[in-house]
């Protein structure tokens, strides 16, 4: 993106009251594309309000938001959202289910993530980089917008999260970005959040699907049967792909409306991980999809239900439409 589009951003936003959102439950990358985008905005004198629905369910990125500090619109400021309101959607996209659609215009979108729903948005900035902190990083070189500590930490820890510190989906574009991150964050805050991103209570999930997990070939399904949060399940899959012994993942929870799956493919080449999702997961009428190294899925349990299959088939019926998909 050059310095001449982005500036059509900051033309579009120019006395307007801007909220920034991110999808659901945000992640590290989410936070950092956000208050990121936030500073650069501000540096042009927009103001805008960080959002988002759902919760920050890992300690460890509660912990960044409060040590640098990130502030998001309160819960009345959101309430008070006018449809004339515009939105510019990070690390997420309008109409998919992991963006609640919030009364505001979504006029401008900045992601990473493929596509699955088109939408007319006023400014799209969507390429399939590692993070979507990369591209706002690259927001202030082009636009020659200084860049605090704060900002490059969390814009780092971003990047390093959703490429796996450096070795997933990775561009020429990321390496470029960290490099300059590098020198500007605060690694050794960084280096701590990292090693201390365990929680006691995680170990009850990678217990369960340790305990639960089936191979196939080298496909592995593990389901963990009871609630778990979003983070969780991704670092639980993340553990699975991490066996020698599996190239694909599957590891769903049991929440209180549906299952909520996290998909993962060590050989995205051969086996999208994105695509395999939508389409295993649409044939029960569930939804699915992301990148073709890692992505994700819901199942409603009333759509199950439709499906005529019982409850103690559902397993089964999981495995043998993922493996279908798998060929
Ligand atoms: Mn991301």
């Amino acid at each position: 993106m050059k310095k001449e589009e982005i500036s059509k951003l900051f033309e579009l936003l120019q006395n307007h009251k801007v909220y920034v959102q991110t999808h659901n439950f945000p992640d590290p990358d989410a936070i950092g594309s956000a208050y990121g985008l936030q500073q650069l905005l501000k540096y042009q004198g927009i103001e805008s309000h960080l959002c988002y629905v759902g919760n920050i369910e890992r300690i460890s990125l509660q912990s960044i938001i409060k040590i640098l500090p990130i502030k998001f619109a309160s819960y009345d400021q959101i309430m008070n959202m006018s449809e004339d309101d515009y939105i510019v959607t990070v690390d997420g996209q309008k109409h998919n289910t992991n963006l609640t659609d919030l009364p505001g215009n979504e006029i401008a979108c900045i992601d990473h993530h493929p596509t699955v729903f088109e939408c007319d948005y006023q400014y799209k900035d969507i390429r399939i980089v590692g993070s979507c902190s990369t591209l706002i990083t690259q927001y202030y070189i082009e636009t020659n917008t200084p860049m605090s500590e704060d900002v490059a930490t969390a814009l780092l820890y971003g990047l390093q999260v959703d490429t796996d510190n450096l070795t997933r989906g990775v561009t020429m574009l990321d390496i470029e970005m960290f490099s300059y991150l590098y020198q500007k964050a605060n690694n050794q805050l960084i280096y701590q959040i990292n090693n201390s991103s365990m929680e006691l209570n995680d170990l009850k999930a990678y217990g369960a699907a340790i305990e639960n997990i089936h191979l196939y070939d080298s496909v592995g399904f593990a389901c963990i049967p009871f609630d778990c949060p979003d983070a969780l399940i991704a670092m639980v899959a993340d553990f699975i792909l991490a066996l020698q012994e599996v190239n694909f993942c599957v590891i769903y929870s049991y929440r209180k409306n549906g299952l909520k799956f996290s998909i993962r493919s060590g050989i995205p080449n051969v086996l999208d991980a994105g695509i395999i999702a939508h389409k295993a997961l649409a044939t029960l009428n569930g939804s699915g999809g992301g990148h073709s190294t890692m992505s994700g899925g819901f199942l409603s349990y009333e759509e199950l239900k439709k499906t005529g299959i019982t409850e103690d088939h559902w397993d089964g019926v999981i495995e043998e439409k993922f493996l279908n998909e798998l060929g």
